[in-house]
């Protein structure tokens, strides 16, 4: 691993004594494998850097940053560019959380057995208002903080959530760093499973990538999912002994490791989907369902393809896909995206919310049992402060 800021390049802002635009990098850790070259939206997210610099210096004048400034802020990487200690040391959290007592209501959940069960419980049986159009975003931001808080504050995690960029994935998954299956990957592929041949979405049908069975190598190999299915996207996953779902279902983690599923979360597209999005309608809906397009072949639209990248059981399972371990870097990769999209445009954007809801700037999240406090939706939009500075991230 190696930074590549190198003294020098800081020298002159220094030795000046100004903070001139530019100088995030003296401010964000920015930790980089070699091994992967910047693609477009990486170059895109370090220009926008600019602008998050003049936002956050902004906000300390009006005194509106709730504390949170550049220098604070957690910092969310991509795998790939961890290091091996840090990648182990979150998932030996990740292992804790499995491990973790549940603080699920036991009477509705008697199937939640862990912390990390907690989240698919909550997911579940509320898949609703976090995938609807005021709360995609914001309440994924808010799911996404819960879950870290919990690594960090239940298992002593002391890094900040990785996210997966889908680009990385595009051409040999199964042998990545987060695939590989290997003791400091996030688990290896499902066996392949005959009878699985792939999924229907949006765009069309995404070919099976060879897997579909359970995942045999990496940490996670002796990790059973406990509640749901929901909605399975596979044949054979075992049904729940309650109606509601919530019941003890142990079973085996499946995946099917998709190179066909990441095409479709190529960096080019998330570059488009940032660059040509205007509005924030624009951008939810290209994210979700972008236009039919018969020529071409991997149109699922970003959101699907990124939970297609390893999908299976429970992770493919739109009602309980917290079960995999995965979504939370599909999650924060998604989130990074939103931020992205919001930072070219801040005094506009922060605050915009999809239109096709009613009440949105009045809605609340609850995550009940997953973390204490009820927030207005609009204080989960500022990832640099929002909800008193509980909110306080960057992407690098
Ligand atoms: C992670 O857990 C393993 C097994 O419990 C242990 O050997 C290792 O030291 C831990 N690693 C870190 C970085 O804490
Ligand atoms: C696991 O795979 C990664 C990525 O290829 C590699 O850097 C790492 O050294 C491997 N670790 C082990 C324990 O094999
Ligand atoms: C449809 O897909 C083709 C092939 O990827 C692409 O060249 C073209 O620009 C797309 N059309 C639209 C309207 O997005
Ligand atoms: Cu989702």
């Amino acid at each position: 691993m190696r930074s590549i800021w190198s003294a020098c390049v800081l020298l002159p802002s220094v030795l000046a004594g100004v903070a001139a635009p530019g100088d995030w990098r003296s401010k964000v850790n920015v930790q980089r494998n070699g091994f992967y070259p910047l693609d477009v939206v990486d170059k895109l997210e370090e220009t926008t850097m600019t602008n998050v610099d003049a936002y956050m210096a902004k906000k300390i004048a009006a005194g509106k940053n709730n504390g949170c400034t550049l220098e604070k802020a957690g910092v969310r990487r991509e795998w790939g560019d961890m290091t091996i200690e840090q990648r182990t040391d979150f998932i030996n959290a990740t292992l804790c959380l499995m491990k973790a007592p549940s603080k699920a209501p036991k009477d509705q959940f008697p199937g939640a057995r862990s912390r990390f069960d907690d989240f698919m419980a909550y997911h579940l049986t509320n898949a609703g208002s976090l995938h609807d159009t005021i709360g995609l975003f914001p309440a994924h931001k808010y799911f996404l903080l819960a879950y870290e808080t919990a690594l960090r504050n239940e298992c002593g995690y002391k890094g900040y959530h990785p996210y997966m960029n889908y680009d990385r994935y595009t051409k040999d998954p199964k042998n990545s760093a987060l695939f590989n299956g290997n003791a400091t990957s996030m688990g290896g592929n499902g066996a392949p499973d005959p009878k699985y041949t792939g999924l229907r979405t949006n765009g069309g049908l995404i070919k099976s990538g060879g897997g579909g069975g359970c995942v045999t190598e990496g940490p996670f190999k002796d990790y059973m999912a406990t509640v749901g299915p929901g909605s399975p996207v596979m044949d054979n996953v075992p049904k729940n002994p309650l109606s509601s779902g919530g019941g003890y279902n142990p079973r085996c983690m499946r995946r099917d490791v998709n190179v066909n599923a990441a095409l479709g979360a190529t960096a080019d597209r998330s570059y488009n989907l940032i660059t040509k999005s205007l509005d924030i309608n624009t951008f939810y809906n290209t994210l979700l369902t972008p236009p039919r397009n018969s020529s071409d072949a991997y149109n699922w639209g970003i959101h699907s393809a990124g939970h297609y990248i390893s999908g299976g059981d429970p992770g493919g399972d739109p009602m309980v896909s917290p079960g995999d371990p995965i979504f939370y870097f599909h999650h924060a990769m998604l989130d990074r995206l939103w931020w992205i999209w919001q930072m070219q445009d801040p005094d506009n954007r922060v605050n915009a919310q999809v239109s096709l809801g009613a009440n949105g700037a009045a809605r609340k999240i609850d995550l009940k049992w997953l973390i204490a406090d009820v927030i207005p939706v609009l204080e989960a939009h500022d990832g640099l402060g929002g909800h008193g500075g509980a909110f306080c991230h960057v992407y690098v």
